[in-house]
């Protein structure tokens, strides 16, 4: 793969140093890039103390049976111990582990020496169900607090957990359940969002009736909503119930560092799931470092609020995993950003004084569109860095995050990883890096990435080709649970001795990276690769469009025709003149050849909850084909909606 051209994303030349009270007082500087360029293993045998190992490593990686990779393998850790224990110990054990925010409006705040009680009393709980080290338990929740209490349960205990995101089907619980052979589930009665109570038990009651998930033999239950539900007696059990009664202390044990942590479902393009599996040892280093390091963490005074939701990778390493080892004090949220009002966001902000803001392109190009009035309503003069993740960052949007949520201020660090790396790969450093806004731009220290041509030749400055990973990372997957050939097949095989991480990527003059989006979203029109990303945010930089999807659809004559789907921002009215303007804006950008065949203004996107927009439904409409597997939309409706409109709205030449 080749792109023609970045000429939309490089347009914006603006370049943001960092402010200099960040630089002055940065976690990291740029002697870490030097001190890792120097001795790779070193750095990261170094970043291993931040961590309290019960037994020092004395090996940093063994790389002998690649791409099986050992890290730290002959230390071993309690992971739930360096998120809670040690911050109680060291004297923290007041400070706010987490605030929790409820829908409703409801709040929480859960210390240290809180958490570190309800973990404790919620391994026991495990331990009288049966759950051995080794065990697999499923955790399928809302956004509350007790799913942390779960997840940090299981990893004191060995447990590997499995959390499936409460908005999937009772068919994709059950596959994932069996899959991982989970005996225990963890779930809620239900959780708010939209403002309303939404059921989750009567679904994994749905997954259990599935043969294949027929072996689970205990479904424990949080009290949230306190609506009615089914019940089975004998394997049911109301965690307020078992979970309060057992004893305030626990011991830990120390686990080899390579101890399963967590399984984590990705959709695989074809049939099963992918189990991405991710140890302990390694995988704790690298979220707790780039944490530290990313959102530059100041554990006494930041207020650190991450809005994936729990069930995702990025709920797992910066809710949980790296926040909780670096002691900080985190924000949870547990619904949607307009309920009850499209301010709930900023408000949130504004009530626990929140420093760095952690939040997905496609929150923010929502709230573009809802207008910028809403934001500017709030106090939001306590942040001081913004992250973003998940999808490409158009420079459109990144520069109104700063604007209008940084007080034209704040550094942004647009930060690449996958569920499959565990932690950021590619970012900038907030006190270090002078940022392009729409590109990542640099590998962190420590890790080795770089972008590669067909061939598997590193390309020139100012080229593009397929983001590859050259050299093992901590966090990095350690296989697909149950399935080394398809951990081979799937990321080793594409380039001899590299990791293929599936995206497209150019490298600017500069040699900064600037992420184009899968390779299997690229289109071929007329013979030229053209990147759905730069399309989208050609589009985006129109001043009436919010948000826009971009898809190739087979085409007779041109091998495939570009069909965008666009929002219109906050108060712009669909005209006639429309279309035909954001035809001729694109081909200003990029050139006649990317200038989309057909445009269709929506209200809404399809995406899934972790905010990536389902290329995939879209291009089954611009076909006219029937929809594939919508459970994993976060509102199906939206593609009911589309359709509806498709024949009048499209715009032929
Ligand atoms: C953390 C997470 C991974 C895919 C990844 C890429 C896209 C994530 C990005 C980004 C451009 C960024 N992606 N962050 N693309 N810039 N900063 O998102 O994990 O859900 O596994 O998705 O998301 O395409 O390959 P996951």
């Amino acid at each position: 793969m080749t792109n023609e051209s970045l000429a939309n994303l490089m347009t914006e030349k603006r370049r943001f140093a960092p402010p200099a009270e960040v630089a002055a007082d940065a976690n990291v500087t740029a002697d870490a890039y030097r001190a890792a360029d120097a001795d790779r293993l070193g750095f990261w045998a170094e970043q291993a103390r931040r961590l309290h190992w019960e037994t020092e490593p004395a090996q940093t990686l063994d790389w002998s049976n690649p791409p099986f990779a050992k890290w730290f393998a002959d230390g071993r850790l309690n992971v739930a111990y360096n998120c809670v224990d040690r911050h109680v110990l060291a004297g923290h054990g007041d400070r706010v582990a987490l605030h929790f925010e409820g829908e409703p409006g409801d709040s929480r705040s859960l210390t240290y020496a809180e958490l570190l009680r309800e973990v404790s009393q919620a391994a026991h709980a495990l331990t009288e169900l049966g759950v051995e080290a080794g065990d697999r338990v499923a955790i399928y929740m809302p956004m509350i607090p007790e799913t942390v209490v779960a997840m940090l349960a299981c990893a004191r205990i060995g447990a590997p957990h499995s959390v499936v995101f409460g908005a999937f089907s009772a068919d994709a619980l059950a596959t994932r359940i069996e899959d991982a052979d989970a005996r225990v589930v963890i779930t809620s009665d239900g959780g708010y969002r939209r403002g309303a109570p939404s059921p989750l038990k009567p679904t994994v009651d749905e997954a259990l009736t599935r043969p294949g998930a027929a072996r689970v033999r205990s479904v424990l239950v949080v009290r949230r909503t306190g609506q009615d539900i089914p019940w089975t007696e004998g394997r049911d059990l109301w965690w307020h119930e078992l979970v309060a009664r057992q004893p305030e202390q626990h011991t830990p044990l120390a686990f080899p560092a390579e101890h399963p942590l967590f399984i984590l479902y990705t959709s695989g393009t074809t049939g099963r799931p992918k189990g991405i599996l991710h140890t302990s040892g390694g995988y704790l280093t690298q979220t707790a470092y780039t944490h530290h390091a990313v959102f530059d963490l100041k554990p006494e005074t930041d207020v650190y609020w991450c809005t994936a939701d729990v069930g995702w990778v990025t709920g797992h390493s910066y809710i949980v995993y790296g926040p909780l080892a670096n002691g900080a004090t985190g924000v949870l949220y547990e619904g949607t950003p307009n309920t009850p009002h499209n301010g709930r966001w900023w408000e949130i902000v504004q009530k626990y004084g929140v420093t760095i803001l952690y939040t997905a392109p496609t929150a923010i190009r929502t709230c573009m569109k809802w207008g910028d009035d809403i934001p500017a309503k709030f106090d939001l003069s306590s942040l001081r860095i913004l992250g973003s993740v998940g999808e490409p960052i158009n420079p459109e949007a990144w520069i109104w995050y700063r604007k209008h949520i940084g007080a034209d201020r704040t550094p942004v660090v647009d930060t690449w990883w996958q569920t499959e790396t565990g932690a950021i790969m590619i970012s900038p450093l907030p006190g270090v890096t002078v940022a392009k806004p729409g590109a990542a731009q640099v590998p962190l220290p420590g890790i080795a990435a770089t972008v590669v041509d067909d061939d598997g030749a590193e390309v020139a400055h100012g080229s593009g080709g397929y983001l590859t990973l050259t050299e093992p990372w901590p966090s990095m997957l350690r296989t697909i649970w149950g399935d080394d050939q398809r951990y081979l097949d799937t990321y080793w095989s594409r380039f001899e001795g590299k990791y293929f991480a599936g995206d497209g990527a150019k490298k600017d003059e500069d040699g900064d990276i600037w992420l184009l989006g899968r390779v299997d979203d690229v289109m071929l029109v007329s013979g030229h690769n053209i990147s759905t990303t730069e399309v989208e945010s050609a589009l985006v930089s129109h001043p009436r469009i919010a948000e826009a999807a971009v898809v190739g659809a087979t085409d007779p004559q041109t091998t495939q025709a570009i069909c965008a789907f666009v929002i219109l921002r906050g108060g712009a009215a669909e005209d006639e003149g429309l279309v035909d303007e954001l035809r001729a804006h694109v081909a200003k950008e990029l050139g006649p050849i990317a200038k989309p065949k057909r445009i269709l203004p929506v209200d809404e996107l399809p995406k899934t909850r972790s905010g990536k927009i389902m290329r995939r439904l879209l291009r089954d409409v611009a076909e006219n084909r029937e929809l594939g597997d919508v459970t994993t939309l976060t509102d199906s409706s939206v593609m009911e909606l589309i359709q509806a409109k498709l024949p009048t709205a499209a715009s032929e030449d």
